[in-house]
């Protein structure tokens, strides 16, 4: 049997984009006794309001994720910047561990940083004094105190500024910056880094330090997944994928 571990980030599940989530339960019925980690660098959620979010929509995914993690599939979740309120309670119920941004793991003896990767993206001033205020956790208690709907209403609109502010953002303020991109790896002293949110796959070898480092770049979903295959042997394998797709 093929032992592996399994990333994806970038999902960006939501109510009303069925064809991704048709993906996602592909994905999970694809890598069920032969894959023994599943990390999910990010972003699962186009949003996120609180764990006590009931929705028919969210308790499904909830269950889908349950499911894996039963089936003996490890589970691992690291926030996004659409979905950092994903708390204890979905933690817990999805029976998954809830990684640090950025985290080390241990891939078949290889060090590996993964990230989600908003944190790179050190142009964006604006977003990431954003970043840092809607991340203290004083604030997220008063907003987790607010009624669901109410909730529901600031996301939506926090969403439609940000696609407003986009719109005036050039391309490569969006994207990672070279510098931050250095400077994560030599502080966790990892060689290879994998992280989404730019959705710009890509495979990047570069020299610093007189040591070559290596960046995988995962992509969002849409009408395609997308998910990084690690193999014992130290192989990876970027793989995009369609409902017809077998990723056995
Ligand atoms: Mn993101």
């Amino acid at each position: 049997m093929i032992i592996r571990t399994a990333i994806i980030s970038d999902l960006h599940l939501d109510s009303n984009h069925e064809e991704t989530y048709l993906l996602f339960v592909h994905l999970l019925k694809q890598i069920q006794g032969n894959t023994e980690r599943l990390y999910i660098a990010g972003d699962l959620f186009e949003k996120w309001i609180g764990d006590d979010d009931n929705s028919p929509f969210c308790l499904d995914v909830v269950q889908q994720l349950k499911n894996l993690s039963d089936s003996g599939v490890s589970l691992f979740i690291m926030h996004g910047n659409r979905d950092f309120l994903l708390g204890k309670g979905f933690i817990e119920s999805t029976q998954s561990q809830l990684l640090s941004d950025p985290a080390v793991i241990d891939l078949y003896g290889e060090k590996v940083l993964l990230s989600h990767g908003d944190l790179l993206c050190t142009d964006d001033r604006n977003y990431q004094i954003l970043r840092r205020t809607v991340r203290k956790s004083w604030l997220q208690k008063i907003f987790l105190a607010l009624p669901l709907s109410l909730r529901s209403a600031i996301g939506h609109r926090m969403r439609k500024q940000s696609q407003y502010a986009q719109l005036n953002k050039s391309l490569s303020v969006m994207d990672a910056n070279p510098k931050a991109i250095q400077k994560m790896m030599s502080r966790y002293e990892a060689d290879l880094l994998i992280h989404g949110h730019t959705h710009r796959p890509n495979l990047q070898i570069f020299l610093s330090s007189g040591q070559y480092h290596r960046r995988i770049v995962l992509s969002d979903w849409g009408s395609q997944g997308n998910v990084l295959f690690c193999y014992p042997d130290r192989r990876k394998e970027l793989r995009f994928f369609s409902k017809k797709d077998s990723l056995g």
